[in-house]
């Protein structure tokens, strides 16, 4: 275990699945049948990617438990530290000195710094958002903050969105964000692990994606607005741990994680209700079954799910040159698998996966796109890395 306090929280974001022991007995069963068996082992155990389709570089190495990536307008990249800093990539080499200014963050197990993500209108504005659990153990929230950045420290930082009720605890606190098309900001959030009946509440954000303007006020076209006893800011619910947001052809797709088995991919639609932890395929770490019911008329069914659970962390979408045989896939940082999933979309449904970064055997908590077409990600480990896949034959970055 690299991970002992996620370990009290999330089996399935630290424990090694043991997928490899029940693969081995399921395909033994189908090999009676070697037609079969070949179709199955394609589907279930996609192969590591071919050697010569990508290099890793390492842009930047040190960090501790880096959690998100992000790009500004002048090739700068934004890094943020779990405990509580944001890191600046200048020139391709990660500036000594953290920016200054980030508030203090409640910094234990999973709670701690999330996200970093620019204003859309960073180039002129110079804010960045970021998101972050604050306040204790007792009683802490996710809290999303903006600020100025002035290339070195952050100033004017003003609260913009914090989640209610407090929740005790330093586990699924949520903390991706993302920005629409129409320039609303959204958030996910968690079940806090120990708070399972919070998703299926519209009185809690717990297990809720939430939707907000960039000023904090809530959009009057949100799903809620005007209900009695709901929250407005909520977006969709019945989510257990939310890790991955992502717009493809202006739809949203998000990933969360199952208990023991059942993580998801889901198709977020506004006011949809997904369900957890009514229905789930997955199981209690214990193996007890936390609910008979897979699906129930009014609840969302998954577009896929992982069993056993592959623990998806950051989630990007692949449309850039540089690598043309995945243009059209979701790109998925997995915490539990080691790797790098690649999903391909098939008229906007998940198809055929592929796992890449098998090799290292490192906890991937990000991916993203840059804008040169790499691919970049972060380990999630006490001295993490920042790596750049780039096609094998191509020249050094
Ligand atoms: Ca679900």
């Amino acid at each position: 275990m690299t991970n002992p306090i996620a370990v009290r929280t999330n089996a399935s974001e630290s424990a090694k699945i043991p997928g490899a022991a029940e693969g081995g007995n399921f395909a033994r069963q189908w090999l009676l049948f070697p037609l079969c068996a070949v179709l199955a082992l394609a589907i279930l155990f996609p192969a590591p990617a071919m050697a010569q389709d990508y290099r890793v570089e390492t842009v930047a190495t040190g960090l501790e438990k880096p959690w998100s990536i992000a790009f500004l307008p002048d090739g700068r990249m934004l890094v943020t530290e779990h405990p509580g800093r944001l890191r600046v990539i200048e020139n391709g080499r990660l500036v000594d000195e953290p920016v200054a200014g980030v508030p203090p963050v409640f910094n234990s197990g999973q709670a701690g710094l999330f996200e970093v993500l620019p204003a859309q209108d960073f180039a002129d504005s110079g804010v960045l958002y970021l998101s972050f659990a604050h306040g204790t153990d007792d009683a802490n929230h996710t809290r999303i903050v903006r600020a100025v950045f002035d290339g070195r420290s952050l100033s004017e930082v003003e609260p913009v969105f914090t989640t209610t009720p407090a929740k005790s605890g330093d586990a699924h606190a949520g903390g991706r964000m993302l920005w629409m098309p129409d320039g609303t900001l959204l958030l996910s959030l968690g079940d806090g692990f120990f708070f399972r009946e919070e998703p299926q509440k519209l009185d809690s954000h717990m297990g809720s994606i939430v939707r907000i303007n960039a000023d904090g006020s809530v959009p009057q076209d949100n799903p809620f607005v005007g209900r009695d006893g709901a929250l407005p800011e909520i977006y969709s619910y019945g989510h257990r741990h939310v890790q991955g947001l992502v717009l493809v052809d202006g739809q949203l797709y998000a990933h969360e994680h199952g208990p023991r088995g059942g993580d998801e991919i889901n198709l977020i639609r506004p006011g949809r209700n997904y369900g957890w932890p009514v229905i789930t395929y997955g199981r209690d770490y214990s193996r007890a079954l936390i609910s008979p019911f897979t699906e129930r008329e009014g609840m969302e069914q998954p577009l896929w799910q992982w069993t056993p659970s592959i623990a998806p962390a950051g989630l990007a979408f692949y449309d850039a040159g540089l690598f043309p045989q995945w243009r059209g896939s979701l790109l998925v940082a997995a915490l539990a698998e080691e790797s790098l999933r690649r999903v391909e979309l098939v008229d906007g449904v998940p198809g055929r996966q592929e796992v890449l970064l098998a090799e290292l055997g490192q906890r991937m908590r990000d991916v993203r796109v840059g804008p040169d077409g790499a691919v970049y990600l972060v380990t999630d480990e006490d001295a993490g890395r920042l790596l750049r896949l780039v096609p094998a034959g191509a020249g050094e970055g």
